[in-house]
């Protein structure tokens, strides 16, 4: 039978979590966001807020005209409609549309007048290396993690370029169509001066792709190395992505030190008219990860899994391998109710040795919502943990709540990426 602190003592305690959760900078290890010297493709404003993926597939489902119709139209007119449809012809009451509402209001504009073209303007005067640093404060983000991907035609000559490094930014090496899609990815790296051939047969091929994997290590000083997985993916397997990750990926992260991070469960384009908003999500079979783990006790993984039902095993397999550390509540798992049953389980089954959450952020502002929205469910899980700990008498003091605190916002994940 739990009781709860006597109230007189809970709410002191109670803002003592709240308070620290509050002003504990956070490690955002996985996002799509990018240092400003890449310009254009660092999203930020109301207008890449609203043409947020997740709000194209909320905004479809009200929309009877062909798809296509919706892709014609202009930017501005599909925030228009976005706007109009989830915003204003009904509440903005999802997650995804909640967020934005959040941002705006911790921005310091005013909602209720549901005045998006006052809105855009106030957005209009803003400079992008100041609304960096605006948002990151408000967030309480202090390094956010890129998604950097040497296939993006946008991203790579920018990379080539070389540029000044923003080092509240770092860098993540993102490898999908190395390993998932070899037949289309060896002519490009053939093409980039690598030689390798089709068939994943030669020590040559696979000696060329650990130099690849070396040159965009170090062109972009990895923290790790990541891979999205298919939700049918296995391991080990007799095919391309098993040789790949045995014969280049896997030695070439050993070598480095770096973690591999695998984040299973995805159903790529099960709606391919809605886009980048098309993906869907199916239960993995998790004993890949489980046989990684085993068979490379060398090697250091990080997970985040898409599929709820897939979390428990999830927790139960960290609690089995000490190379491997999972993070966040991945996409359509970060919604309140399934952040807060995800975090309580693993805080109940993992202690302090997982890394929280990550924001998944696509547009700079979306920092403020993403992180105001988790800290809240992070706060009431922590002061039921810390209470039910002062029920036995063992009261934890402020230094520890902060030390507990720093290591599930990022300082757990630094730890075990520590090469040293
Ligand atoms: O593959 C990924 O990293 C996913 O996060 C996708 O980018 C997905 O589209 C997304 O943005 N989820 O939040
Ligand atoms: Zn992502």
């Amino acid at each position: 039978m739990k009781t709860i602190l006597a109230e007189t003592s809970r709410v002191p305690f109670a803002r003592q979590i709240e308070e620290v959760v509050n002003r504990t900078p956070i490690v955002d290890i996985h996002t799509h966001l990018y240092d400003p010297a890449f310009k254009s493709l660092l999203l930020w404003g109301i207008d890449d807020l609203l043409v947020y993926h997740y709000l194209v597939a909320e905004v479809f489902r009200y929309l009877k005209e062909p798809y296509e119709t919706f892709w014609a139209l202009p930017k501005q007119a599909q925030v228009d409609l976005i706007w109009d449809q989830l915003f204003i012809q009904h509440s903005p009451i999802s997650e995804a549309c909640r967020g934005v509402i959040t941002t705006l209001h911790a921005l310091g504009l005013d909602v209720k007048k549901r005045d998006l073209p006052a809105i855009r303007t106030w957005f209009a005067g803003q400079k992008p290396e100041a609304h960096v640093t605006r948002c990151m404060e408000l967030a309480g983000v202090k390094k956010i993690f890129m998604t950097n991907s040497p296939f993006d035609d946008a991203e790579r000559p920018v990379w080539e370029k070389r540029f000044q490094r923003d080092q509240r930014f770092a860098a993540a090496l993102r490898i999908d169509p190395l390993v998932l899609s070899w037949r289309e990815t060896a002519p490009r790296l053939a093409r980039w001066g690598y030689q390798v051939e089709k068939q994943l047969s030669s020590r040559k091929t696979f000696e060329e792709v650990k130099r690849f994997l070396r040159d965009w290590t170090k062109r972009i000083g990895a923290h790790y190395v990541m891979i999205s997985l298919p939700s049918d993916f296995q391991f080990p397997a007799k095919n391309h992505a098993a040789k790949l990750l045995e014969g280049a990926v896997l030695p070439h992260c050993r070598a480095e030190g770096l973690p591999l991070a695998l984040m299973p469960g995805v159903r790529r384009a099960v709606n391919p008219q809605i886009r980048l908003a098309g993906d869907g999500v199916g239960l993995s079979n998790l004993s890949a990860l489980q046989n990684l783990c085993a068979a490379f006790p060398d090697n250091k993984f990080m997970a985040t899994v898409l599929a709820r039902e897939n979390q428990h095993e999830l927790c139960v397999l960290t609690r089995k391998f000490r190379n491997l550390h999972i993070f966040g509540c991945w996409w359509f798992l970060n919604v309140p109710h399934l952040v807060e049953e995800i975090t309580r389980m693993r805080i109940e089954m993992l202690g302090l040795s997982f890394t929280a959450q990550h924001s998944d952020a696509r547009v700079l502002d979306q920092l403020i919502y993403k992180w105001q929205h988790f800290r809240k469910v992070a706060t009431e899980v922590l002061i039921e943990k810390y209470s039910d700990l002062a029920q036995t008498g063992w009261h934890s003091s402020q230094e520890e709540i902060e030390r507990d605190v720093g290591d599930l916002f990022g300082g757990a994940f630094e730890r075990f990426c520590d090469r040293g």
